[in-house]
């Protein structure tokens, strides 16, 4: 293709006169006309991978890359005096996840329609998304973020399917999003919306009338669920996703000749986590509309559909009230009832049932009766679901449990996030990583190398001046590019300790004050956004604010640390931050992170973990040894025994240890209440102090000691630092979402390529 001559007919003027704005829209097109072209009929089975969450991130470097138009785009662009980069600005980030396991889904897309495996996506629609976090005054407020353009990457459709809710009859539009596989096949992300929604109705941030479902059904990823309007909502939205989304699989399969009852050769369901698990009962209920009998659609249901686990905590193990499934969604209530009942002739373990004595329903007990696996996202995980958390289940069906350790796209996660480590890895050893992750294996060599040592730390040099640019851009902040870079960034949430990290930077404080210098210069780098009903998740933040401020006003402490926080953390600056990470932080308390996905994108672009024996930082470990990561703090094991005897006590660490009283109580220090809020500071505080649920402080001496140690290592040994970096990189190839892709396939749905 003639890149210049497209543009041209695209745009309908000369490059060089169109703006920024038009030539994103051109482009858009062309992706869009690209991707048709590899839209390819499917033979047998195809999967629909239902999730709450898509977390795509920009789109259009992305399918250039996947379409191999990038360079060509760029260059053209370039020679007319544009830049892709800066075209890229005008794109909004889809606001359509949260965290890992939105991020996951994403990836998942990509690596099907790479390994050229049918398989798309259903969701929702949501017009605000999530919400944009800003930070004023030091407190975290919410904002809707408002991605949806005229001119968006999903495109409206005609077909409506109608869902019942509360016995009223909803349309829900379809809308399509082409997803492309790197030199691979088209894939479709499905999003349900209804047309009925008013954006208009959010007022004072995100706050809406909660009970106008025509109107609000779609505006807000996980609304407020502090409230009983709330929660309800969330149902509305679940059905609403499955519902669609069983109608839309049905007619798919019925016109590649599926009769229904043969539904399980036409379609493999992946349900992500409790959130699309009314998909089974809706499936039953629809195939019996078409005359498939109760028992026989429970087992086409259970042949069909598996489902996987993203943790152990509470939170997402969904249990609904069933007065709420009786208002909302009345029509699928019997047969809830019908499977309840049918689970307990297979057990006589009551907490195996679906509805409890409190008339809860317990969506994952649904979700591993019904269907055919469970699956858990990392090694140490699955074996916790195995052995603690479901070990019920698993001995009544140990064939069903299975792992699936997580994995990204390199696509994404590297070749666009990182060109510069691209390019040198392939002047290396050449492109097959691409496609095939475990040639990066090849470097290993090069660790050995310190002409390459030196190459690879270079790029991060650049990777780091490139970062502090941005963040003197976006956010108004100078660092230091010779410090070491320190990166926490993902969900703010206790159990990944975002407080440990917090303590410890106090403690640096103190140190410093002291005159114990250290080696280097810290910049620590956070982005996370809290829930907006999470108060003890707010104050960490709070505080981290806080404390950032107090170490700035401070010529003393701040030549040698800083604390940053990156406002509105989202997809898009989790690529500019992870490119330019020296230390990567995965320090939740064991047993608690079922995988962790970032850890495996810092890794994947050289830094060095520093973590816990957690989730897949245990597999990371494995791949690495014990030279090139630092782990610390107690075990799985450890801690799930302190949680079995409630035995863990914060109040005697605090008190039996200086070091821990001196950061806790620096929480109140005067310092600090005039920099921040006395409320939330001893709020926060107190929660340290008399409960602690993640156990923060018998970890903190060994996170303080390894931590140190790094610095040490980084600001005293930079050869052997670039070393790790090197090992780290070439040991990520297990982590590709291509290599977990072809275990689902391989294990789970049996998809033919097409
Ligand atoms: O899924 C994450 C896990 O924490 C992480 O360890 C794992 O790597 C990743 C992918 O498997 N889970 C996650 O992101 N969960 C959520 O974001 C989430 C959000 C809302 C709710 C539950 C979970 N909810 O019930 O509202």
């Amino acid at each position: 293709m003639d890149m210049k001559q497209t543009l041209a007919e695209l745009t309908g003027k000369e490059l060089s006169a169109c703006s920024n704005q038009e030539v994103y829209l051109a482009l858009m097109t062309l992706v869009q006309r690209e991707s048709a072209q590899r839209v390819t009929p499917v033979t047998g089975r195809k999967l629909y991978y239902i999730s709450a969450e898509f977390l795509i991130g920009k789109l259009l470097s992305n399918n250039l890359i996947n379409l191999g138009l990038y360079d060509a785009v760029r260059d053209t662009l370039a020679a007319a005096g544009k830049s892709l980069s800066e075209i890229e600005e005008v794109e909004p980030e889809p606001s359509l996840g949260n965290g890992g396991l939105g991020r996951l889904a994403a990836c998942f897309l990509d690596s099907l329609a790479t390994l050229r495996l049918p398989g798309d996506g259903i969701g929702l629609r949501y017009h605000f998304g999530l919400f944009r976090q800003s930070l004023k005054e030091g407190v975290q407020t919410e904002m809707p973020d408002p991605w949806l353009t005229e001119q968006s990457w999903a495109q409206r459709t005609e077909t409506t399917y109608p869902v019942m809710l509360a016995g009223k009859t909803f349309q829900a539009r379809l809308y399509r999003l082409a997803v492309t596989g790197f030199e691979g096949r088209t894939n479709t992300l499905n999003l349900f919306d209804l047309d009925t929604v008013e954006e208009g109705i959010v007022h004072d941030g995100i706050a809406f009338d909660k009970t106008d479902i025509d109107k609000n059904l779609t505006l807000f990823l996980y609304p407020d669920d502090s409230d009983e309007a709330g929660r309800r909502l969330r149902v509305y939205q679940q059905y609403l996703m499955v519902s669609a989304g069983a109608q839309l699989i049905l007619q798919e399969c019925a016109a590649r000749g599926c009769n229904y009852h043969d539904l399980a050769d036409y379609a493999a369901i992946q349900i992500n986590d409790t959130h699309p698990s009314m998909v089974i009962p809706e499936l039953i209920r629809l195939l019996g509309e078409k005359g498939v009998a109760f028992d026989e659609a429970v087992e086409i249901v259970t042949k069909t559909c598996a489902y996987t686990n993203h943790t152990i905590l509470a939170e997402a193990l969904e249990k609904w009230p069933r007065s709420y499934l009786e208002a909302v969604v009345p029509q699928i209530m019997p047969i809830i009832e019908k499977l309840d009942a049918l689970a307990r002739t297979r057990t006589q373990d009551e907490s195996l049932a679906i509805i409890d004595a409190e008339d809860r329903v317990h969506m994952a007990h649904m979700d591993i009766h019904f269907t055919h696996s469970t699956n858990g996202v990392a090694e140490l995980h699955t074996e916790i679901l195995k052995t603690t958390e479901l070990h019920g289940f698993y001995t009544l069906y140990p064939e069903k449990f299975n792992n699936k350790t997580n994995g990204i796209t390199f696509r994404r996660w590297l070749l666009e996030c990182n060109p510069a480590l691209t390019e040198r890895i392939k002047s290396h050893i050449g492109t097959g990583f691409y496609k095939n992750a475990d040639e990066l294996e090849a470097l290993l060599p090069l660790a050995d190398d310190p002409a390459a040592r030196k190459e690879f730390a270079d790029v991060k040099a650049q990777n780091k001046v490139t970062l502090a640019e941005w963040l003197k851009r976006v956010q108004g902040v100078e660092v230091n590019p010779a410090a070491m870079f320190d990166i926490q960034s993902k969900r703010l949430h206790e159990y990944k300790r975002q407080q440990l990290n917090l303590l410890y930077l106090i403690h640096q404080y103190h140190e410093i004050k002291a005159g114990h210098l250290p080696p280097v210069p810290l910049v620590s780098i956070f982005g996370a956004k809290a829930a907006p009903a999470y108060i003890i998740a707010k104050d960490i933040i709070h505080a981290l604010l806080t404390l950032s401020k107090v170490i700035a006003a401070d010529p003393e402490v701040s030549r040698w640390l800083q604390v940053v926080f990156i406002e509105n953390y989202n997809v898009t600056a989790a690529e500019k931050l992870i490119p330019a990470c020296d230390l990567s932080e995965q320090i939740s308390l064991a047993s608690k992170e079922a995988s962790g996905t970032g850890n495996m994108k810092f890794m994947l672009n050289g830094a060095v973990t520093l973590g816990t024996m957690d989730g897949a930082n245990v597999e990371i470990f494995r791949q690495v040894g014990s030279e090139n990561i630092y782990v610390f703090g107690q075990t799985a094991e450890q801690v799930i025994r302190h949680y079995a005897q409630q035995d863990y006590c914060a109040a005697e660490w605090y008190h039996a240890d200086a070091n821990i009283k001196r950061a806790i109580d620096f929480l109140t220090d005067p310092l600090m209440l005039k920099a921040g809020r006395e409320e939330n500071l001893t709020r926060l505080r107190d929660e340290l102090i008399q409960k602690d649920w993640f156990q923060t402080l018998p970890d903190f001496n060994s996170y303080v000691v390894r931590k140190g140690q790094a610095l040490a290592d980084y600001g005293c040994n930079p050869e052997a630092w670039a070393k790790k970096c090197v090992v780290n990189i070439a040991k990520a190839g297990l982590f590709s979402s291509d290599r977990t892709i072809a275990e689902y396939n391989r294990d789970i749905w049996h998809l033919a390529k097409a």
